[in-house]
């Protein structure tokens, strides 16, 4: 139930920041094995920060109750060789 249609890529060995905002109502995107947790609220910008020091897929689901589906939010993460990621 963590798999998702399109996985977020970024590169590893880089600094990578996330930018997140809301669409409907507030969720959270977390991934906890990144250290990530950042809430995502219509109409601000929250920002978080990983760096990824090797390849892999990390998973998460959405952290705030927001609605019937919320336990449908799964989160997915792919770091990949940066010369993949370029090309
Ligand atoms: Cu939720």
């Amino acid at each position: 139930m963590l798999e998702v249609d399109n996985r977020v890529i970024i590169p590893e060995r880089t600094h990578t920041r996330f930018v997140v905002e809301g669409a409907d109502v507030i969720h959270s995107y977390a991934c906890p094995s990144l250290g990530i947790k950042c809430d995502a609220y219509p109409g601000r910008l929250n920002q978080s920060s990983v760096y990824l020091n090797r390849e892999g897929t990390y998973y998460g689901q959405c952290s705030e109750i927001c609605g019937i589906l919320h336990s449908s939010m799964p989160i997915s993460i792919q770091s990949v060789k940066l010369t993949k990621f370029l090309y």
